[in-house]
């Protein structure tokens, strides 16, 4: 979710940008069928900033939103809002230059599937969900997958699309949780809501911030990832 942006940044030109192929939202790639029109509410409080992590990214769009990279401060956690009035603990953000503002704004829910579905999901492990550093690390991830899987890229948090401002930026334990969560979603999929906001902007001039959740589901999943943490754990001690 966007703070602010920290300005433009020169370094790839817009002529270069323009030659690349075609750019591939994640909507695009992975939404199968609408659902219905729901509101989304930021949850008052959302999250105290100790709950967030905070870092520099540099996002490039495409022709979608922005002309050339752009270089964002910004928050990532697992976000608390409501949804048709009633509280959904796991969202995600899929747009990091957009924002969620206050007060209810009309979304369409539609059933996507995708390697973002298996992240989504994660949200969903009681020993992760909690936990900052991993839900922050799990929100880089998705992004990575949003900007860069989806438009042919390798997984790699400093370059392409979406990168980190440099390996410094968010703290070690988050880019670790993000480079984990993308080693276990090679080669996987999984159902998910996609809630995409409108396309007017707020009376601040902002787009909507398009938003991701669980598909409640059966528990199946759950021990099969609680079991990755698990065995990861273990490998840390
Ligand atoms: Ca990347
Ligand atoms: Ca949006």
């Amino acid at each position: 979710m966007m703070i602010r942006s920290m300005g433009v940044l020169a370094l790839i030109s817009v002529a270069g940008v323009a030659a690349a192929a075609p750019y591939v939202s994640l909507f695009e790639q992975d939404v199968k069928s609408y659902l219905k029109d729901v509101t989304i509410e930021r949850d008052g409080p959302t999250f105290a900033a100790t709950d967030w992590v905070y870092g520099r990214v540099i996002v490039d769009e495409g022709d979608t939103t922005s002309p050339a990279p752009q270089d964002y401060l910004t928050q990532v956690a697992r976000l608390k809002a409501l949804e048709d009035g009633v509280l959904n603990t796991n969202f995600l953000c899929v747009e990091v230059n957009q924002g969620l503002v206050p007060g209810p704004v009309p979304y369409s829910k539609f059933y996507a599937h995708g390697r973002a579905g298996y992240l989504v999901n994660l949200v969903r492990d009681p020993m992760l969900r909690d936990d900052r550093d991993a839900m922050a690390g799990l929100q880089l991830a998705l992004w990575e997958v949003a900007y860069d899987d989806t438009n042919g890229n390798p997984d790699n948090l400093l370059s392409d699309r979406f990168r980190l401002y440099s390996s410094g930026q968010f703290n070690a334990t988050a880019r670790g949780w993000a480079n984990t969560f993308l080693s276990w979603s090679v080669g996987q999929s999984a159902g998910y809501y996609y809630y995409k906001s409108p396309s007017v902007r707020d009376n601040q001039g902002v787009a909507h911030q398009d938003l991701v959740s669980t598909v409640p589901s059966p528990a199946a999943f759950l021990p099969f990832a609680v079991g990755l943490v698990s065995a990861m754990r273990r490998r840390r001690k």
